[in-house]
């Protein structure tokens, strides 16, 4: 048995599979979780590869790292999306954390991770975690002038989605977010989604100073090439605190002060891409 993504007709990714572990129709979207031969347990939405046990560290390391690393004290953080609770997990690392708050639409993507990948969602009872199960955007209505950092860790660009790659988001998170904050938004890939990276990145620069896109290797997402872009009025990923960034890479499997570097150099196609040179 396999289990097979396809991009957009274009080509498509396929898992060794022993078993389906669970199949259900929430009110937002499709959640399987297969057993895999290899990666261990896969979670999908509406078909499309959101983590493996196997490599869901390099993604969620890199997405709160780099920006976590850049704050001087980060205090509180906004996780959009991201109900499998890997980025949560990797937020409570800094003990400069005070609160973190994930916002994720569908309650079911959180219950599943917690039955089914629990090294993943292992930090969403801590005390300093609070769950709200809302739309992001009116979320972030509520809020002005607090977060030190807003992390978006959305599925792909597609039905509700879209609206969180797009220029009025943008504006909500910049609202939420203290003056000298940062957002990150996981961005796709330069290979299958070249018009949604150029456009938020045209988007993030209406709206912020400072907008850098760089690259973590996950290895089951379209093409392995996958992209998280940062904006901030007054941070750059390139200041970051080397010191932090060698003691956390300490507890990480992928992230540590070479890579921070290094995952800032894009190709020459990618910087076309982004138009952020
Ligand atoms: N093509 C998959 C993109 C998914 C990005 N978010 C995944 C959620 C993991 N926390």
């Amino acid at each position: 048995m396999w289990f097979v993504e396809k991009y957009d007709e274009k080509a498509s990714l396929g898992l060794k599979v022993k078993s389906k572990l669970h199949e259900e129709q929430s009110k937002f979207q499709k959640i399987e979780v297969y057993d895999t031969e290899f990666f261990g347990n896969l979670l999908t939405l509406d078909g499309l590869v959101m983590l493996t046990e196997k490599d869901e560290f390099v993604y969620h390391e890199m997405i709160t790292h780099m920006p976590l690393n850049t704050l001087k004290n980060p205090e509180r953080v906004l996780v959009v999306g991201g109900g499998d609770g890997g980025a949560i997990r990797e937020i409570l690392k800094h003990e400069s954390i005070k609160e973190a708050i994930l916002c994720e639409i569908d309650e079911r993507v959180v219950r599943v991770s917690q039955k089914y990948f629990k090294g993943t969602s292992c930090e969403l009872e801590n005390e300093k975690v609070t769950l709200a199960f809302e739309d992001g955007f009116k979320f972030l209505e509520k809020f002005e002038n607090y977060f030190d950092l807003i992390i978006t860790d959305s599925s792909d660009p597609v039905g509700p989605g879209v609206a969180l790659f797009q220029e009025d988001y943008y504006r909500l998170v910049k609202k939420a977010l203290k003056p000298d904050g940062i957002m990150v938004s996981q961005s796709e890939s330069p290979w299958y989604y070249e018009d949604t990276m150029t456009s938020m990145t045209e988007a993030m620069c209406k709206v912020f100073k400072h907008v850098e896109t760089y690259t973590a290797m996950v290895t089951l997402y379209p093409s392995g090439f996958w992209t998280i872009t940062a904006a901030s009025d007054t941070h750059s990923l390139h200041d970051f605190d080397k010191e932090k960034a060698e003691k956390i890479s300490k507890s990480c499997k992928y992230y540590n002060a070479e890579i921070h570097k290094g995952s800032l150099a894009l190709p020459n196609f990618a910087k076309d891409i982004v138009r952020n040179k």
